[in-house]
């Protein structure tokens, strides 16, 4: 998967992407994997690696691949070989700018390691000293097993409005969150609980803007030495 805030930071995440070997698996990665998104902002992740089977769940820093409670957690959304676009999105909007959000991919079924030990993890808004990305992401790869988060809509920090979508034709998805939640409202995500007047609106009238990420990658492409794009 990848992050990108601009037209030219996708062209930056395809190179990453191509450049990107992580225990043989290329494309095993959130890309580009750290991102910075100010309060109200909306992320979006798309899940356009096909093929694909990827999940966006909140971690804490010192268990990059176990849930955190009351943690976001899309499911898993499957993108089969050869789909094409729109794909599926989750998007996430920005509650809290002043504490990082850390999440991984909690697919397990890939060979050799399940994705997150593989270094599949990402960061919003992650401290420049100490704990790092990069020292996230190193937990991750020394972590003994990865955790399965259940489905949730609501986060600490971060809220989802809707579960992923759209989930049709040949895109499905397995736990992943329903219904609706408002933006703001904190929901099932209570340690959150920043439902400040101004809420957070999954618009840009804040003028946060919006940022994609991009749900690349995938153990089938990996094993099959796909690069995808
Ligand atoms: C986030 O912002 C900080 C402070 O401006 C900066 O040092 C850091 O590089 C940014 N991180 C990303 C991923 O853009
Ligand atoms: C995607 O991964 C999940 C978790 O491993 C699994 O339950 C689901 O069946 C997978 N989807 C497909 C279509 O293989
Ligand atoms: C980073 O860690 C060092 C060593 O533990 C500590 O002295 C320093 O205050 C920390 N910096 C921040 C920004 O937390
Ligand atoms: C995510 O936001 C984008 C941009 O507003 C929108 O097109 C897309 O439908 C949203 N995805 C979901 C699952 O709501
Ligand atoms: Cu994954």
């Amino acid at each position: 998967m990848r992050f990108s805030t601009s037209v030219s930071a996708l062209t930056f995440a395809a190179v990453a992407l191509a450049q990107d070997v992580t225990n043989g698996q290329p494309g095993l990665v959130f890309d580009p994997p750290s991102v910075n998104a100010t309060k109200g902002s909306v992320v979006t992740f798309v899940f356009d690696g096909a093929p694909g089977n990827h999940t966006v769940a909140q971690s804490s820093f010192q268990k990059p691949c176990e849930p955190l409670p009351n943690g976001f957690d899309s499911g898993y959304i499957f993108v089969p070989q050869g789909s094409q676009g729109p794909f599926p999105t989750f998007n996430l909007t920005i509650e809290d700018d002043t504490k990082p959000i850390w999440f991984y991919c909690a697919q397990s079924l890939s060979k050799p390691q399940p994705h997150c030990i593989s270094g599949m993890v990402g960061a919003i808004n992650a401290p420049t000293t100490n704990n790092t990305f990069d020292a996230f992401q190193a937990l991750a790869k020394s972590a003994a097993s990865v955790v399965p988060p259940s489905p949730a809509l609501s986060g600490v920090n971060a809220i989802a409005t809707a579960g992923p979508g759209p989930l049709t034709g040949s895109f499905s998805g397995a736990a992943v969150p329903t219904g609706t939640a408002p933006a703001g409202s904190g929901s099932s995500g209570g340690s959150s609980g920043t439902s400040s007047s101004s809420g957070a609106s999954p618009t840009k009238s804040n003028g946060a803007g919006t940022i994609q990420i991009s749900g690349v990658a995938a153990f089938l492409a990996a094993a099959f030495g796909v690069v995808l794009a």
